[in-house]
């Protein structure tokens, strides 16, 4: 059994039981007519031929766009579409209301996606690698897309579609960023094979990029070069994306990982990756495709001796100098903090710093950092405030997948919450996420009572502020289990090449970037930005020890001290996540039984690995600094 997450067929009850009329044609028009007819079949109500009985009326009034009007006309409820994907998304605004949209005094509304691509990256691999496995840095279970190195049955990849098309989706990456050997081909011999899923996808209004390998001229065997400045390899580029556009018409683009954590790139011909990026988009550009180019570029074989090199600073040494260097059509797309989806990153600068370059941000659903899927973590408070803050600044968002072959689709079902919630934010990243989750809650568990809701909202509301305060404390990050990167290891990256410090002793912890004495990082801001970063009076307490290396006696803006805040906040999170999992129980009988036992399982192990951060964390820093809890409590 396969779990319908936020589209259970009790969803479309409103809509289902209504006289409904679709005017349009066209394959996303036939779509929401199926949806409406499968909805009517279950429900009671039935599809009209005209206007004057129907009660829901969907048409399309505009030659194109995703943005819909929604309004009541002459006793109806009425969605009028600026075209056929705005029909679709207009269907879905119509059934997250239920009852809501068909009140007589529903006022004219306009919808309009404020980013303009809301993509989705899967870091899937065909094959199972043999360290990351098939999904790296996947958490529920194998690829949707391939299984024993074959393409899957599209029907669940089909449901999956819709999922993302009823959350706002409409771009997907289908395969990892690393593109290995054998994912390297579908860009040419296994070509059919993204051509299958872009016909599932297109059904539900969603176009497929695929990640392409920078050396593909090379790896495929027919050059033996893949400099950017050789007329055989751009030539190469352009015959070769003329066959993917026979075979895939309406391909996004492609998206790629150059020059980083041993990925092939520009650098190694001595070219800027404007010149890479530039090839490509050339090569795209006559079938309006684009480039998604990452700029997460750093060195991975630093000297862990040397102080002076920031992995913080390195997106933006490589990238600002660009500006204004890339195609239009090359979208950079960057991480949202400047070091690696820690679970407290100050903006990185490079989203405040290009203005002549076309941007998205990048976010991570998989939870890498962030518990991986066996905590509850609701990312959305954190997503909501990287999107304020680069507001104006970015036209899209591309979101790493954490869905899988698992029958909750994200392995921890309360994870489904933010795979939802993404593409909601991405629409609209004005929304409350907190007003985001009840709209998940109702649609996943529809008539959901008062109490169940409740019980939600304590477990996740602050789930990720909970997180934050039982692993790395104020902003310092990576104090992981090198490899797989779950669980405490506060020197697993000490003394690395990974860039990754805290640069603990027994006086202090944090690392120093500030212009006066560190590594002049807090530079890369505008200067608004740059001054509260760099004095110590006006840096955020959440992001201290990212910015500044401070002895333990330090005083917080809260008025404790560092050594003190470490130990307060430990037993805190630790002593949250028991609460809980105590109040998980009184959902018993009010979910799903097996919904309420997966949940249970990992509401377990996240009170195990919770207790071992704080125990791990709070011994290490008692231990270096000497300095006793206020308040006496056990450590280690
Ligand atoms: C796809 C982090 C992850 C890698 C990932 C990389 C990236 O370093 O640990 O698994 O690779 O980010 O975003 O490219």
């Amino acid at each position: 059994m396969i779990h319908p997450a936020w589209l259970p067929p009790e969803a479309f009850r409103a809509v289902g039981s209504r006289r409904v009329l679709v005017q349009g044609t066209g394959p996303l028009a036939d779509t929401v007519r199926h949806e409406i007819a499968q909805a009517c079949a279950r429900f009671g109500g039935s599809v009209v031929p005209d206007r004057e009985t129907a009660e829901l009326i969907l048409s399309i009034a505009g030659p194109g766009g995703e943005g819909f009007r929604l309004g009541r006309r002459g006793g109806a409820t009425m969605i009028s579409a600026d075209g056929p994907p705005g029909l679709l998304h207009g269907l879905f605004e119509v059934v997250r209301r239920g009852e809501r949209a068909f009140d007589p005094a529903l006022a004219d509304e306009r919808h309009v996606p404020v980013l303009a691509r809301r993509m989705l990256d899967h870091w899937d691999n065909i094959d199972v690698h043999p360290v990351m496995g098939q999904v790296e840095r996947g958490y529920s279970g194998g690829s949707l897309f391939w299984h024993d190195g074959r393409p899957r049955d599209l029907g669940r990849i089909r449901d999956y579609a819709r999922l993302l098309a009823a959350s706002g989706v409409n771009a997907v990456a289908i395969n990892n960023v690393n593109v290995h050997s054998t994912e390297t081909h579908l860009l040419t011999d296994r070509l059919t094979e993204v051509a299958g899923l872009a016909s599932t996808f297109r059904v539900y209004g969603i176009r497929v990029h695929l990640s392409v390998n920078f050396a593909a001229p090379v790896i495929l065997g027919d050059l033996s070069t893949a400099d950017p400045a050789d007329e055989t390899v751009r030539a190469w580029w352009k015959s070769t994306t003329a066959r993917v556009y026979e075979a895939v018409p309406d391909l996004g683009g492609y998206l790629v990982k150059a020059d980083s954590e041993g990925q092939p790139g520009p650098f190694t011909y001595g070219r800027s990756h404007a010149d890479g990026a530039n090839m490509l988009a050339e090569a795209l550009e006559p079938y309006g495709g684009v480039v998604h180019w990452r700029a997460f570029v750093y060195n991975h074989r630093q000297d862990w001796r040397d102080r002076s090199t920031d992995r913080a600073r390195a997106a933006h040494d490589h990238f600002a100098g660009l500006d204004g260097a890339f195609r239009d059509n090359v979208i950079l797309q960057v991480k949202h903090g400047p070091m690696d989806f820690q679970a407290r990153e100050p903006i990185s600068p490079v989203l405040l710093g290009m203005p002549s370059t076309r941007l998205a941000v990048e976010l991570q659903v998989t939870g890498e950092y962030t518990g991986q899927q066996r905590h509850v973590c609701y990312l959305p408070p954190m997503w909501s405030e990287v999107l304020r803050a680069v507001a104006g600044h970015v036209s899209g968002l591309a979101a790493v997948s954490n869905a899988g072959d698992d029958p909750f689709w994200t392995g921890h079902p309360l994870a489904q919450a933010n795979l939802y919630a993404v593409g909601r934010l991405a629409w609209n990243p004005a929304r409350d996420p907190i007003a985001i989750l009840d709209e998940w809650i109702d649609l996943t568990f529809p008539g959901a009572s008062g109490e169940l809701r409740d019980i939600l909202h304590d477990l996740m509301d602050e789930s990720w502020q909970t997180y934050e305060q039982y692993t790395a404390p104020l902003g310092v990050g990576f104090m992981v289990r090198p490899g797989h990167h779950y669980g405490p290891d506060v020197d697993g990256y000490e003394y690395t090449p990974w860039g990754t410090y805290h640069f603990a002793d027994r006086d202090g912890v944090g690392v120093d970037r500030t212009v006066a004495t560190g590594t002049g990082f807090t530079a890369q801001y505008p200067p608004a930005w740059a001054d509260r970063y760099e004095s110590l009076a006006t840096c955020p307490d959440e992001l201290l020890l990212f910015f500044h290396h401070v002895p333990y006696g330090h005083v917080l803006h809260s008025g404790v001290t560092v050594i003190q805040h470490i130990y307060d906040t430990h037993f805190a999170g630790a002593h949250r996540v028991a609460a809980m999992r105590e109040r998980w129980q009184e959902a018993a009988g009010l979910v799903d039984p097996a919904l309420h036992a997966r949940v249970t399982e990992r509401l377990d192990e996240q009170q195990r690995s919770a207790d071992e951060w704080r125990d791990q964390i709070n011994t290490y820093f008692h231990r270096k600094s000497g300095v006793p809890d206020a308040h006496g409590r056990r450590i280690h």
